[in-house]
């Protein structure tokens, strides 16, 4: 560890230890480790931790020896003193499982051989209490998962925590583009200082990846997936060298977005065509020159033949021989390659929710070991609510990732509060029904249901240069609910809200039950005052801020809205049954009927597949065209309640946080009304009816909405008319 890491850290240990919070501004995240003040709680962890054991060695156990220092001591209130013995009795006892005395190896037998991987085992043994695992980095996952034990005060009597990650690769993708900018970024500029990398080195850095480790996330795409190839040029190399080195200890590994032409742009050959030698051996060289900067560099991410960007298909070759062609140059090295399923051609006239299917379903088992392809939660594009992609039931012969949206493209940007875990969870247990019930998508993810020699998750990162890192103070859970469901895809969103809301502000439960349900109906709410019943994709266009249902004027028919709500006299939805686009053929039987029939269609995903009557009945009794203002309404409605529910929650969080999430849940309201007034308005022209009693009437008319243009809206480059 360098001199100035030490001193930073041994102040803020003493800093804790004197009780100053140094940051009351969301930097910290979910590791303030606040002082803990009930002395019952206080007095069982002293007996527990009167000295600690720690194995030392590497840059590793350095972190976690600094983590628990920093950790405990503020915790405590008091510095727990190091020993050089494992044997002191109400010790905590810290070490790889080879590296501890023989009387505890013997005692922990059992459990050994279950600690897989990156897996730890926290457990009692004869009046100590061990951390132990097979590496490193298991260490270091085990002291955070300790110290959100204490963090939660929760007790260390018999503890007993065996936790191994169900996945191999928990990767966020950063849209971080090379000028500073991010692709659907709403929380600032991109944290990467291309400019002054690889000589300065932002503290940002280091919490980054220090964050990351604690909910178990391993990896990094650093670059935007609509890639620029300089990333791969030698002085682009060497920048990502040095951000490498600041996230080694922390297990966190670098991957690149690779540009498919770049050995055209940075190479000089007339071709990217992947069968060409040329190409090959450029892909190789260039491969062997990352490794030997970064010998530990994690592989290549790549949008291929998607919106635009190039691809195998630009010389005839498919999506298996363009990645199996950049799997081969990294394959010496233990590189894998991501390869997005995230592909929609404007020269397919099929409806765009199975054309990923339709590229990439016949190519299964045609791609190396070392391919992932990665699936987007959704086949049309994060939607607010999407139904599961049908590939997670379709491809029993290849790995399938999945990629999961915490930015919030199309969930209100950091503006609103919205909890994703939810969705996620949604996502995870829904059953494809592949091998018969209880097929979860899950199961697909973590590579059980048909055997996976390896597995992952990608969330699309919501961090930026705000000094909170996620712009809303709590869509920082969405980044913590993304690295727990990425370790654990098993996980319910109850508990991750739980531990996230006990760690980041306080563990009352006065202020944790109303939040707890704050969180968990956030999604659906969101749901209601922007997309209910199954519509999607009928946000403004370009920035996908507000509302544009009725945009129709786009070069490509799929992205206008029009295309996708299809509201006429008659009704309103996209027919997805065999009647319409068929694309319900792409799920399982079991799946296929129960989406095909509108009376057993999960009412969420009914104007998703179905196109029905505005006088359709819903099984509340109302008519459809009732039920949509009804829903808009209660996603409103959500937002009051949530405000009259904070108001309540001043106590619990600081100033500057209070006064922060209630000005923006004045925004969220005032967006809320914004969808339901300009949607309603919107559809009224064609359903022809009246509001319904329920819905408040909007106060604008529909011209009005209309009108509304921001062409300087976050995450995509201006566009001013
Ligand atoms: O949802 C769309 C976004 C694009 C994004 C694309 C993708 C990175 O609007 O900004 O491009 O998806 O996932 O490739």
């Amino acid at each position: 560890m360098s001199f100035s890491k030490k001193i930073t850290l041994s102040v803020l240990a003493i800093l804790s230890v004197m009780g100053i919070s140094h940051a009351n501004n969301g930097y910290d995240l979910w590791l303030k480790y606040r002082k803990i003040e009930d002395p019952g709680i206080l007095t069982g962890y002293t007996k527990h931790i009167r000295a600690v054991y720690m194995e030392e060695g590497n840059e590793t156990l350095d972190a976690a020896r600094e983590e628990l220092s920093v950790g405990l001591g503020s915790l405590l209130g008091t510095a727990v003193p190091y020993v050089n013995s494992q044997s002191g009795d109400h010790s905590l006892v810290i070490g790889k499982i080879r590296n501890l005395d023989r009387d505890i190896r013997k005692h922990l037998n059992g459990d050994v051989s279950k600690i897989k991987k990156d897996g730890f085992l926290i457990t009692t043994c004869q009046n100590r209490t061990v951390i132990t695992a097979h590496k490193d980095i298991g260490i270091l996952y085990g002291v955070f998962r300790f110290l959100r034990q204490l963090q939660m005060h929760k007790s260390l009597e018999e503890i007993h925590i065996l936790e191994v990650p169900e996945t191999d690769v928990r990767v966020l993708n950063h849209w971080d583009n090379l000028d500073g900018t991010v692709e659907r970024g709403y929380a600032g500029a991109s944290i990467w200082k291309w400019q002054k990398l690889p000589d300065y080195i932002d503290r940002r850095y280091e919490d980054y990846a220090r964050a990351n480790a604690s909910v178990g996330i391993n990896g990094a795409v650093l670059t935007n997936v609509n890639a620029s190839a300089w990333v791969l040029s030698p002085s682009y190399i060497e920048k990502v060298a040095a951000l490498a080195k600041v996230f080694r200890p922390y297990g966190i590994k670098v991957y690149l977005a690779a540009r498919f032409s770049a050995p055209i742009e940075i190479g000089g050959l007339p071709t990217a065509d992947p069968l060409n030698p040329e190409v090959q051996q450029w892909w190789r060289d260039k491969a062997n020159e990352i490794y030997g900067k970064i010998p530990d560099f994690g592989g290549f991410l790549v949008k291929a033949n998607s919106e635009g960007q190039p691809g195998p298909q630009d010389y005839g070759r498919s999506h298996a021989e363009g990645a199996n062609m950049l799997a081969d140059a990294l394959a010496p090295h233990n590189g894998i390659v991501m390869w997005r399923a995230f592909v929609y051609s404007e020269h397919d006239t099929s409806d765009r929710a199975k054309q990923a299917y339709s590229e990439f379903v016949p190519q299964d088992g045609k791609f190396r070991d070392n391919v992932l392809i990665q699936v987007k939660n959704g086949a049309i594009d994060f939607q607010p609510r999407e139904p599961f992609h049908p590939m997670f039931g379709a491809m029993p012969e290849t790995p399938l990732m999945m990629e999961f949206q915490i930015t919030q493209e199309y969930l209100g940007f950091s503006t609103h509060l919205v909890f994703l875990p939810k969705l996620y969870e949604e996502v995870l247990k829904a059953d494809t029904y592949r091998h018969g019930k209880g097929s979860l998508v899950a199961k697909v993810i973590d590579g059980t249901l048909d055997r996976k020699p390896i597995t992952g998750m990608a969330g699309v990162a919501n961090i930026g240069s705000d000094i909170n890192w996620t712009g809303h103070p709590l869509a920082q859970a969405n980044w913590y609910g993304f690295g727990r469901l990425a370790w654990d895809p098993y996980l319910g969103a109850e508990q991750i809200a739980d531990e996230w809301l006990r760690l980041t502000f306080s563990n009352k439960s006065d202020f944790v039950q109303p939040m707890k349900a704050v969180l968990l109906k956030s999604h659906d709410a969101a749901v209601n005052y922007m997309t209910p019943l199954g519509l999607h994709h009928i946000m403004a266009t370009g920035h996908h801020y507000g509302p544009g249902p009725w945009v129709d004027n786009l070069s490509r028919p799929e992205w206008n809205p029009v295309y996708y709500h299809k509201a006429a006299t008659r009704g309103i939805g996209f027919d997805r049954t065999p009647s319409g686009s068929n694309a319900t053929s792409q799920y399982a039987k079991e799946v296929a009927a129960m989406f095909n029939d509108p009376e057993t269609c999960p009412e969420e995903y009914l104007l998703w597949f179905h196109h029905l009557p505005w006088d359709y009945k819903l099984q509340s009794g109302k008519t459809l065209w009732e039920g949509l203002g009804i829903k808009y309404q209660e996603g409103v409605d959500w937002v009051r309640d949530t405000q009259a529910t904070w108001n309540k929650m001043k106590p619990y969080v600081n100033e500057q946080q209070f006064q922060e999430v209630s000005m923006l849940l004045n925004i969220q309201l005032k967006e809320a009304k914004w969808w339901r007034d300009a949607c309603m308005l919107y559809f009224r022209t064609f359903s022809k009816r009246e509001f319904p009693e329920e819905m408040e009437k909007p106060s604008r008319t529909l011209a009005y909405y209309r009108s509304l243009k921001f062409p300087y809206a976050p995450g995509i480059k201006p566009q001013p008319d």
